[in-house]
């Protein structure tokens, strides 16, 4: 009985040691991005979503969320890694095609580098079937952080209503942001998304199995107590 107790209560620890108490999240990448107003502008848009200029790299479905976005920067290099709106456009509108991974419960946050010497005043964000449908307002009149100029920038996280995926569309306005607002128009270092973990069914397979185990020997204990 003892190792029955013993093999139930081994299954128990090894199935809660990888059920976090709270959902794991992980990175989403975007698949797509259209200009919708704005552009051409200067670079290009695949640089704001390709994780071109990140200090560190992520796996889109897999990479946890913490430490990465605590800690990853995006550099203030323009050529390789970030996009500019047309010269003089106070305003512009880009859409990003997201969707959550398979093993990935929804998309619940989104993340911008706001690039640092021109960036975004202000920016909505709205959720739709395709590319520049503002069907549902996600956020409204978001100031973003107005990073310093010069030194690789952090991200800031936004947790947004949960879906599953389609068309995220970013409508910036007041370009550029104040400081120094060295070039007149919007600009993008990077975006990204996140969203938890679905947990395993073989997990929770195991859980159930090994609390069973536990109430069997339990009772067989009770009862071999009751029996002397
Ligand atoms: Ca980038
Ligand atoms: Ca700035």
């Amino acid at each position: 009985m003892r190792s029955t107790l013993f093999l139930a209560a081994a299954a128990v620890a090894m199935a809660a040691g990888s059920v976090p108490a709270v959902a794991k999240d992980v990175m989403i990448q975007p698949t797509d991005a259209v200009i919708i107003a704005g552009g051409p502008g200067f670079g290009s848009i695949v640089n704001t979503y390709n994780q071109a200029g990140l200090s560190a790299g992520y796996v889109s479905g897999v990479t946890p969320t913490m430490p990465y976005l605590a800690t990853t920067t995006h550099t203030n290099a323009f050529p390789c890694c970030e996009w500019f709106s047309e010269s003089g456009s106070t305003t512009a509108t880009v859409s990003y095609e997201a969707w959550a991974p398979k093993k990935v419960k929804w998309i619940d946050s989104f993340e911008l580098w706001n690039e640092e010497s021109s960036g975004i005043g202000v920016f909505d964000l709205w959720h739709g079937a395709f590319a520049g449908d503002l069907g549902t307002l996600l956020l409204a009149g978001i100031s973003p952080t107005d990073n310093p100029l010069g030194p690789p920038y952090l991200a800031d996280v936004y947790s947004i209503m949960p879906k599953k995926g389609g068309w995220y569309t970013l409508v910036m306005s007041k370009c550029p942001q104040p400081v120094p607002g060295s070039f007149p128009s919007c600009a993008i270092g990077e975006v990204a998304f996140n969203g938890p973990l679905v947990p395993e069914p073989g997990t929770w397979a195991m859980l159930i199995a090994g609390f069973g185990l536990m109430g069997t020997a339990l009772r067989r204990r009770r009862a071999a107590l009751a029996r002397a």
